[in-house]
């Protein structure tokens, strides 16, 4: 409690680092989704770009919801410390690099009026998976969903990030001014192209062909892929961090040092130099995403169903797991591994220890509970075309497999009793789920509904009985003889 007496965070108590802290001369970017990840991401290579050579790159950032959030930043000057933790110790830094805060919920107009003002060249987005309104039935946008159609009934109070964007093109084009570039910073697998595509189909809906074609001729959206992780906030953090900094900070960000940003260089207005931060620039980010995806988010999902199952709550705990770290590894040797495509310059064996290195980091307190959050959106993005590559090469991938068999037994158990911890687990798929374990008679009959009801995986998948059929039988395992059991039967 000694830590009440400590000013709070801001540009006057931080005076003495004042050369240090950039200063963005106007609001260049416009920001969706204010969460830890672009406060420790995105928002951390600006800083460095800002320092290295000063521009017009302040970000003027929205969060969905969170007043709690905007109110502690607009208290400190909008500034906020990232730590970077690692069992060598801890190292703070305050990027500045907020412009203006806006909460989309209550102002949409003004996010709208935000994307349209004349000095805006790039709108960025870390909305999560659940953010873009992607079906995966129509494999593009959800245009029945009740928030889509809101959008294209309401055009000047946009409640999705989808609508958002192109209601503010909308304005841009309409205002005559020039294009910019829309940069998804989320893990999806073709992040800039499935962001154009559902930007477009929303267009097409709203029937203004002329703003399709504006589009088309004056706005980007670059690939990206974007890594660190980044744990939830706690009042360690807390603690630590206005320890080390002699000032209070109420919104800190916790991660890892790692850190990478891997960017095509198609900017439509000019960007800031990020490549001062590290950030990669190159022609084709797909290699370098599915290579992320897979290998790390892929694994990282077994780590926590598998972790959870075993009565683990950190990340860090789960992997030293015997069970669950030989999982994890043949997961990537026999089902991941060989990759599609490599991407240029990378040592992949390095890539993967440090991989476990990474999730070995007890200093970070990442929860199995946040990792296993949103199973039914971030799987099929994170193992899916792994699994129909291995199933059209003639392969059983039988981790894949225990991935999805552990995450039925985590969110839905057949007789409602979840292991601890699960029931912290956020998961839009969760009400459809239980009420299917509900009305499941037996573990194989509820892993079958899933997928025939492509609740989380398309049907290409779920119509493949055979592996369907593993999936249950793993499940069996895991409920009647437990997790550990049900790795051993994996190994064939
Ligand atoms: C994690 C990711 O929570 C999760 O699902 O897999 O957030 C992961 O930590 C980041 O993608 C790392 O870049």
């Amino acid at each position: 409690m000694r830590f009440r007496s400590l000013p709070a965070l801001s540009r006057r108590a931080l005076s003495g680092w004042r050369g240090l802290l950039a200063r963005p001369s106007h609001t260049g970017i416009v920001h969706l989704g204010l969460g830890n990840f672009h406060r420790a991401h995105q928002a951390v290579y600006t800083s460095e770009a800002l320092r290295a050579e000063p521009g017009p790159w302040g970000i003027l950032a929205a969060t969905n919801s969170s007043r709690r959030l905007v109110s502690a930043l607009a208290a400190q000057d909008l500034l906020y410390s990232v730590a970077e933790l690692s069992p060598s110790g801890v190292h703070v830094s305050v990027p500045s690099v907020h412009t203006g805060l806006l909460i989309a919920a209550e102002d949409p107009a003004a996010l709208v009026a935000a994307i349209a003002a004349p000095a805006t060249r790039i709108v960025t987005l870390t909305v999560t998976e659940s953010g873009y309104s992607y079906s995966p039935e129509s494999q593009g946008l959800a245009l029945d969903s009740p928030d889509i159609r809101y959008d294209l009934e309401n055009p000047s109070t946009p409640r999705t990030p989808i609508g958002v964007i192109a209601r503010g093109l909308h304005r841009r084009m309409t205002a005559g001014l020039p294009g910019l570039t829309v940069l998804s910073c989320d893990n999806l697998v073709a992040n800039g192209r499935r962001t154009r595509r559902l930007v477009r189909e929303f267009v097409e809906a709203m029937r203004a062909p002329e703003l399709l074609q504006w589009i088309d001729q004056h706005v980007t959206f670059p690939g990206t892929m974007v890594d660190r992780i980044v744990p939830a906030t706690t009042d360690a953090l807390r603690a630590l961090v206005s320890e080390k900094l002699h000032v209070l900070d109420a919104v800190p960000v916790p991660a890892e040092p790692f850190s990478m940003w891997v960017l095509e260089d198609d900017f439509a207005a000019g960007r800031p130099r990020w490549e001062a931060g590290g950030a990669i620039f190159c022609d084709q980010v797909g290699p370098y995403e599915v290579m992320k995806l897979r290998l790390l988010n892929g694994t990282h999902g077994l780590i926590a169903y598998l972790g959870l199952l075993a009565g683990q709550e950190f990340i860090a705990e789960a992997i030293r797991v015997p069970f669950v770290e030989e999982a994890a590894r043949r997961m990537i040797a026999e089902d991941l591994l060989p990759l599609p495509e490599f991407p240029d310059g990378v040592d992949l064996p390095s890539y993967v220890d440090q991989l476990f290195e990474r999730f070995r980091n007890e200093a970070l307190g990442h929860r199995t509970v946040q990792v296993a959050s949103d199973g039914s959106l971030k799987l099929p993005q994170r193992i899916g075309p792994a699994i129909l590559d291995n199933r059209r090469a003639g392969r059983m991938p039988q981790l894949l497999a225990l991935a999805i068999a552990a995450y039925v037994c985590c969110v839905a158990p057949l007789d409602g009793q979840l292991v601890r911890g699960a029931e912290q687990i956020r998961d839009p798929a969760l009400p459809r789920l239980r009420a299917l374990a509900t009305e499941s008679t037996s573990i194989a009959g509820l892993v079958t509904a899933v997928f025939q009801r492509g609740e989380v995986f398309d049907a290409e998948i779920g119509g493949d009985t055979e592996f369907v059929a593993r999936v249950a039988e793993l499940a069996r395992l895991i409920r009647v003889h437990g997790v550990a059991r049900a790795v051993a039967d994996t190994v064939v």
